[in-house]
């Protein structure tokens, strides 16, 4: 033993390394739970207690030795790696990363939502599964009414007298608000909406929508009118003129389209316009006494205005883009034309 510890310790004052790996390699070696003075420690348990009292303190000298040159070893490599110099130039340009980008539908969702935000709307979402009544029944659609068919709508239940499904439009949003909120109203309801449609370049299943929605006494059709214009002018330009043309809805009355100026050709007819010098934006009408009924709202007293807007085909006029598809389809090489959703 005597001997052994002698070695040793002679070994660890000659130690020499060159490596962080070498350093290891030594303390595994000598520390290590295999170690050599590991080892002689377990064959010193085994003495008798007076030969203990030979050995131990030269045992203990010799694992404190070598731990301590297992330390400075590691040291000065440590700073000898160091006083090499950094291994990388940090002058140098940094590696660049491909920052995201939003999605034109939600671009244009969010200037939708804070121009009428501006003009004092409140914003409300619902849920995209719904029941027959609050996407049909109280929106003054007949039984019979072709929206109500299988090949129109996504039924999730069906067989009862208020099945579950797909929301068509996002004025069940605004049926909730009518029943939960008190008077006047003015809200937008952003949302995504399901319709039983064949996929084209200008028709899809599922599309988002932005629905408003404005009740009080004395609302009338030119406050519709006005609020329509100052839209269309934010959106799309203080240039931008509208034109309503009558349309049926069965939950306005009386119901209208309509169009702003086309600003491609500024109104001499393109193949964008179709020739006709005008583009169509939404829809709009003023809401029909059964609808301000059926949510308990007194239709003597309240009137109100209501419009929708399809976002899909607001990104495609305002990025004259023309096959609906790219916005469904994620591609990057189309994402990625658009604004960066982070500021730097
Ligand atoms: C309530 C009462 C009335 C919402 C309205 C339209 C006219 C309309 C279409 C535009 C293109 C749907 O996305 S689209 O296919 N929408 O033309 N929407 S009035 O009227 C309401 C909503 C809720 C309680």
């Amino acid at each position: 033993m005597k001997e052994k510890i002698a070695q040793l310790l002679a070994q660890v004052s000659d130690l020499k390394c060159k490596t962080a790996k070498e350093v290891e390699e030594a303390r595994v070696r000598l520390l290590g739970k295999k170690g050599e003075i590991t080892r002689l420690f377990e064959e010193f348990r085994e003495y008798p207690s007076e030969r203990k009292k030979e050995f131990g303190r030269a045992l203990n000298e010799l694992k404190q030795a070598a731990a301590a040159k297992i330390e400075e070893l590691k040291s000065s490599i440590g700073s000898e790696t160091e006083s090499a110099g950094p291994k990388e130039d940090l002058s140098m340009p940094g590696t660049p990363f491909e920052l995201g980008s939003r999605h034109p539908v939600s671009i244009v969702r969010q200037e939708v939502v804070d121009l009428f935000r501006k003009f004092g709307y409140d914003v409300a979402e619902g849920p995209e599964i719904e029941d027959d009544y609050h996407v049909f029944g109280a929106l003054n659609f007949p039984l019979n009414h072709p929206a109500r068919d299988m090949q129109d709508t996504f039924f999730v239940s069906t067989g009862h007298p208020n099945p579950l499904l797909l929301r068509t439009h996002t004025s069940s949003v605004q049926v909730r608000v009518m029943e939960s909120m008190k008077l006047p109203i003015r809200v937008i309801c952003p949302g995504r909406v399901f319709r039983n449609e064949a996929i084209s370049a200008r028709a899809h299943c599922i599309f988002h929508q932005v629905e408003g929605l404005y009740i009080d006494e004395h609302v009338t059709f030119a406050d519709l009118k006005q609020a329509i214009l100052l839209f269309a002018r934010e959106m799309f330009g203080p240039d931008a003129a509208i034109r309503m043309r009558p349309s049926f809805f069965p939950f306005t009355e009386p119901s209208s389209e309509v169009d702003v100026n086309c600003n491609i050709c500024k109104g001499k007819g393109c193949n964008v316009c179709k020739g006709t010098g005008w583009l169509e934006i939404l829809g709009c009408g003023m809401v029909d006494p059964n609808v301000l009924e059926a949510s308990g709202i007194d239709s003597k007293k309240y009137s109100g205005f209501a419009f929708g807007m399809g976002l899909e085909r607001i990104a495609m006029l305002k990025w004259q883009v023309n096959d609906l598809r790219h916005y469904f389809e994620n591609d990057l090489r189309f994402l990625s034309e658009f604004e960066t959703s982070i500021e730097v």
